[in-house]
């Protein structure tokens, strides 16, 4: 087991980290930037090491200076958190050089799995349901326009290099497919340095479902259900749960069987996410394969009784996965705290929180670095809060959410607390049947 893990992250998720560290009785070094200096993770690791000035690409994104860190403190493994470092094949690759265990997928899953087309050409082969269309990318406008006549329109190009909502255009008929094949391409080139596109079918209002799975380093990979993202805006994800609302135990068979395939195609090691477009006839498609821990993490582990991140830490040093999948257990909600303000299109509110109090109770977790006095500075992403909430069905985690949001108090700055409030009052969430157009229609806020 290792005895001493640097935490390459900041914020919610690297106390998260530092925690299960302490609970296995590892050591613990943070890192952190010159604004970060009094954040909660300097305070509660062990050791901590400041990395450079505020702006993530001198600091937390600055490969040399996180490897110092971890050579000056002697520690034996690194965990990136989920952003920042967590994809990065060239930092594991470092890492892996350095005798540094990178705790997470090797290189070449991650680099396999960061090119969307050729992840989705590498799950179809193994026979993972994928969206029809493009085999790869598509080298001319001709061949796109082949493409889509054939799996029919709307379609949707994708950066290959993208993932995660960014670089995509809708495009509802032929005479709009040169012009936004163009300016796709152009986007993704500047945006990633790579232009390349694929093209699929759309999918009109699809829920989002993603498989957690974990593998470990003697070829077991195992899933533990799914989580429902469906409640999205601007690809932010603002609520996720397990069970999903719309899953029986036979879809979530047939999802998890698939996420299994595609994690054995790619020799899949630690934790991962696959996703899939769901829609109303509950045919599902892979769509991305994320190589990191995630922020909604949380709620397979309260359905599941499993600590992700002490498998993560588990699977890196060697060990066999003991904690097998179960049944969900219950209900879980996850929603997401930001610094920003719903009645100004989510425009971020950094700031001094002037008075702070957390909900409590059963079945009500709190993951947060805020505290009383602190400034949330503007640099960095604004979740500040994770409210998880359990219940032993979805109807009683919802009324426990509405009592939980009574007792949680952030003054000082805007936060979606009131947004989400309002959600838990909309009929249509209470009912459960929503697809990704929900925020859009129902709560714009205008
Ligand atoms: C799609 C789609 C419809 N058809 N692909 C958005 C994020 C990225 N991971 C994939 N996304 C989508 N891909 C096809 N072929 C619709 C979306 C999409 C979406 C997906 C999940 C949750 C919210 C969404 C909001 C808009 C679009």
């Amino acid at each position: 087991m290792f005895k001493k893990i640097l935490i390459a992250n900041r914020g919610e998720i690297a106390l998260r980290i530092i925690r299960t560290c302490k609970e296995l009785g590892i050591k613990t070094v943070a890192v952190y930037s010159e604004v970060d200096r009094e954040s909660l993770h300097v305070v509660l690791a062990d050791e901590a090491v400041c990395i450079g000035p505020a702006k993530s690409s001198d600091s937390y994104l600055k490969i040399p200076s996180i490897m110092s860190a971890a050579m000056i403190t002697g520690a034996d493994a690194i965990h990136p958190g989920y952003g920042f470092l967590s994809e990065n094949a060239d930092f594991s690759e470092i890492c892996s050089d350095s005798n540094i265990k990178f705790i997470g997928p090797s290189p070449d899953s991650i680099r396999k799995m960061g090119d969307k087309s050729f992840a989705k050409e590498t799950m179809r082969k193994v026979g993972v349901p994928v969206v029809p269309g493009s085999d790869g990318i598509i080298k001319t406008v001709d061949e796109a326009k082949k493409i889509a006549l054939e799996v029919g329109y709307p379609v949707m190009l994708k950066a290959s290099a993208g993932g995660g909502g960014k670089g995509m255009r809708i495009v509802w008929e032929e005479k709009d497919l040169e012009k936004l094949f163009q300016t796709a391409a152009n986007e993704a080139e500047s945006a990633f340095g790579f232009a390349g596109l694929y093209l699929e079918k759309f999918i009109m209002n699809p829920r989002h479902v993603e498989i957690q799975v974990m593998g470990d380093q003697f070829g077991n990979v195992y899933h533990y259900g799914e989580r429902d993202c469906t409640i999205q805006r601007r690809h932010q994800k603002l609520i996720e749960e397990s069970p999903s609302p719309v899953a029986n135990a036979d879809l979530r068979n047939k999802m998890g069987e698939a996420a299994l395939l595609g994690a054995k195609a790619v020799n899949y090691e630690g934790a991962g996410t696959i996703e899939f477009l769901v829609d109303k006839h509950l045919n599902f498609y892979f769509i991305e394969m994320n190589t990191r821990i995630q922020v909604e993490h949380p709620v397979t582990e309260m359905v599941q009784n499993l600590d992700l991140i002490k498998q993560q830490i588990l699977v890196a040093s060697k060990e066999k996965i003991e904690n097998l999948p179960q049944e969900p257990r219950g209900h879980a909600i996850e929603f997401r705290i930001n610094a920003e303000d719903p009645d100004n299109n989510f425009r971020p509110s950094p700031g001094r929180i002037e008075y702070l109090h957390f909900p409590g109770g059963f079945g009500v977790r709190v993951d947060s670095h805020i505290y009383n006095d602190y400034v949330i500075p503007p640099n960095y992403d604004s979740l500040i809060a994770k409210l998880i909430v359990w219940g032993t069905d979805r109807k009683h985690a919802i009324s426990r959410a509405r009592r939980a949001f009574e007792e949680f108090h952030v003054e000082g700055i805007k936060t979606t607390i009131p947004f989400h409030k309002k959600v838990l009052d909309h009929p249509i969430f209470i009912d459960g049947n929503l697809d990704t157009s929900f925020i859009d229609q129902h709560l714009n806020n205008k």
